[in-house]
């Protein structure tokens, strides 16, 4: 199978075993409702920006921003998937076409590479720090942030090809994800200090939200191997699995994060005395 070179997993099972019409039609369809998301979520973080005082507004701009990246690369994501398997009558499953580009999870890091900074940055937007210093946590939430995917996109060539070179980046990646995991639990914390109770409650919620949904890419990277290299999910199931994971990581990390930081902010801004015109 060397003439694969260092494509994932997805090519090895769609060179071999080939994927089932269900297999093959999930991943399309949950690629689809992952940019559709996208675009349904711009329109509400434009259509509430006005429900915040304007000092709240840049998070909003910042879930615009996210927004738009997020469906541009989903939509190339998804015609990635359907432009690398063709469907074969005579086996009546789908395979790797000759001739086609291969299946990489590529675009996704890509998109965010744009969108874990922005990600971090909008809840300082939100929150008001009592004891660091916003630059301080910014700069590190952007060092820190694309340290974790530059490295994390190296290692997923290597997935199937050498594990040696996999775990190190993964490793590394994991650093930097640890590194996030602390900032944003500063920043929380004293994002919670002399705000309403209710406010409190959201952030609370947003913790939560955050180490879920943040925690299902790493389980996605490692999604082929879960079960061992020639184990159950190193088939069919992996590959639907992994396009899952990640549809429902892009989901809550980015929209439902969103939505819950605008809530926030509308209770903030309703206590400074802040009505909407
Ligand atoms: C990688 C590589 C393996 C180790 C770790 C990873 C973490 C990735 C994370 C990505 C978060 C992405 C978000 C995107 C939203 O648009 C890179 C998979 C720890 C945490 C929130």
């Amino acid at each position: 199978m060397e003439q694969l070179g260092n494509a994932t997993f997805e090519n090895y099972v769609g060179l071999t075993q080939g994927l089932s019409e269900m297999g093959y039609q999930m991943v399309a369809h949950v690629l689809t409702l992952g940019y559709a998301v996208m675009l349904a979520g711009l329109f509400y973080f434009i259509l509430t920006i006005k429900t915040v005082a304007p000092k709240y507004r840049t998070s909003s701009v910042l879930s615009v921003v996210v927004m738009v990246s997020a469906f541009l690369l989903l939509y190339a994501q998804a015609q990635n998937w359907t432009n690398s398997f063709v469907f074969d009558v005579e086996r009546g499953r789908y395979f790797l076409g000759d001739g086609v580009d291969l299946f990489n999870n590529g675009y996704r890091y890509l998109n965010w590479l744009i969108d874990v900074p922005m990600l971090l940055f909008q809840i300082l937007f939100v929150v008001s720090l009592t004891k660091s210093k916003f630059s301080s946590i910014r700069n590190q939430f952007w060092f820190s942030g694309t340290g974790m995917i530059l490295t994390g996109y190296v290692g997923q060539f290597y997935e199937v090809t050498n594990l040696v070179a996999f775990a190190a980046w993964g490793t590394i990646s994991t650093l930097f994800f640890i590194h996030i995991l602390i900032l944003m639990k500063r920043v929380i914390n004293e994002g919670k200090e002399g705000i309403p109770a209710s406010a409190q409650k959201a952030l609370n919620t947003i913790w939560y939200l955050f180490l879920f949904s943040w925690m299902l890419y790493p389980g996605a990277f490692l999604m082929p191997h879960l079960a061992g290299i020639e184990g159950a999910l190193f088939g069919e199931a992996g590959i639907v699995g992994r396009q899952l994971t990640y549809t429902i990581a892009d989901v809550t990390s980015k929209v439902i994060y969103g939505i819950m930081l605008t809530i926030v902010a509308q209770i903030l801004s309703q206590k400074e005395g802040y009505e909407q015109k």
